[in-house]
């Protein structure tokens, strides 16, 4: 995640004008995926991020901007610059997306919308035109509530309503490239690409909407540790559509071992002992890891 950090982009985080040298307005929106609780969605014993059980939103979202710009430039009657993101782009989305009055920023450092909870991606497009500008939220709904940061199994949310990456099961099973170092491995439970624990936990979400039907969960579950034996090509395939792409093979077949693992389920050790022979060496070690996790489980 560097790029974040970036000079530049530092820079541009902080001003928008930078990125577009018109923009007079940012139109900042959310589409909803499916809430993490539905049932029939965590049926695996291997947890997967809500937001990645359907197809990958870097896809589904950017062709929405682009209409919506045409739809701003017909009723305007001219071209209007523009530049729009979804994840993808140096601008701090859940600020704008509280100064915008879409939602609060919880102690979770999700943002959260009174109506809709935090079950949702955000959005923005950056424009050179003058908008009739919304309110942000006056109010902060968290309260006493600490639900979420006692839930985190990392304990990696921090009291000013950040979170430290480098614990959080998120980075650690999607952004993090490398080894997870050995101390959070167990702090991982069963989630093998992302985690949403403080957003289940979260009271708000009790009531969030359906997802958006190109977020409806479509990768084939349950995941099994059979996965620990998927060849290049057959990864590629089954998540050629979703987001799980992202952690590449290698990193899919890692969590999925620290998963099992901390399952301890000894009928896995052969998958994990083939994976012990995977031409990935990240692989290879992850898997010996959790065989003698699972052994030293069953011994005690
Ligand atoms: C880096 C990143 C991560 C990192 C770090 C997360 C973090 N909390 O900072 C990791 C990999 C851990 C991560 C995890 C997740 N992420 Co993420 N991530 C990002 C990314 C690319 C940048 C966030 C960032 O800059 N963080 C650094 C901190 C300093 O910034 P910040 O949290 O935005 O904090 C600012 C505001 O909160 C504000 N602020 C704080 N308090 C207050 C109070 C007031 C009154 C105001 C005005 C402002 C304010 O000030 C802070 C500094 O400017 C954004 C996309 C983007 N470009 O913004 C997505 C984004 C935040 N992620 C998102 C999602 C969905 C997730 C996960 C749920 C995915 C998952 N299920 O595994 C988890 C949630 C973990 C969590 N509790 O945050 C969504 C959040 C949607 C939402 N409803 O909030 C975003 C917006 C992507 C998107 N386009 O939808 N993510
Ligand atoms: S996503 Fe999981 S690990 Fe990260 S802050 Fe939330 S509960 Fe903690
Ligand atoms: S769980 Fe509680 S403290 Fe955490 S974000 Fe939700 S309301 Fe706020």
């Amino acid at each position: 995640m560097e790029y974040l950090a970036s000079d530049r982009n530092r820079s541009r985080r902080a001003d928008p004008k930078l990125i577009l040298p018109e923009c007079e307005s940012i139109l900042v929106l959310a589409l909803p995926y499916a809430p993490p609780s539905s049932p029939n969605l965590q049926h695996s014993s291997f947890r997967i991020a809500s937001y990645a059980l359907g197809d990958d939103y870097h896809n589904v979202i950017p062709p929405r901007l682009q209409e919506t710009v045409q739809f701003i430039e017909e009723k305007v009657g001219h071209p209007v610059p523009n530049r729009y993101y979804t994840d993808t782009g140096p601008i701090l989305e859940r600020e704008l997306a509280q100064r915008a009055g879409l939602g609060w920023v919880g102690k979770n450092s999700m943002l959260i919308n009174p109506k809709l909870g935090s079950n949702f991606l955000l959005a923005e497009i950056l424009l050179g035109i003058e908008l009739e500008y919304d309110q942000a939220l006056p109010t902060d709904h968290c309260g006493t509530c600490t639900r979420c940061l006692d839930a985190c199994p990392t304990q990696c949310i921090l009291p000013n309503r950040t979170v430290d990456s480098r614990r959080c099961i998120s980075y650690l099973t999607i952004e993090n490239k490398g080894d997870i170092p050995e101390d959070l491995r167990p702090q991982m439970q069963n989630w093998i690409f992302g985690c949403d624990i403080c957003q289940q936990v979260c009271p708000w979400n009790r009531f969030s909407p359906p997802a958006d039907p190109a977020l409806k969960p479509s990768i084939p579950l349950p995941v099994r540790t059979s996965d620990l034996t998927l060849t290049s090509s057959e990864f590629n395939q089954r998540f050629k559509r979703s987001p799980i792409k992202r952690a590449k093979r290698r990193g899919y077949l890692r969590n999925l071992a620290v998963a099992a693992g901390n399952a301890g389920n000894e009928q896995d050790i052969s998958n994990l002992k083939q994976a012990e022979q995977d031409e990935e060496s990240l692989v290879n070690e992850h898997a010996k890891w959790a065989v003698k996790e699972i052994k030293a489980k069953g011994n005690s």
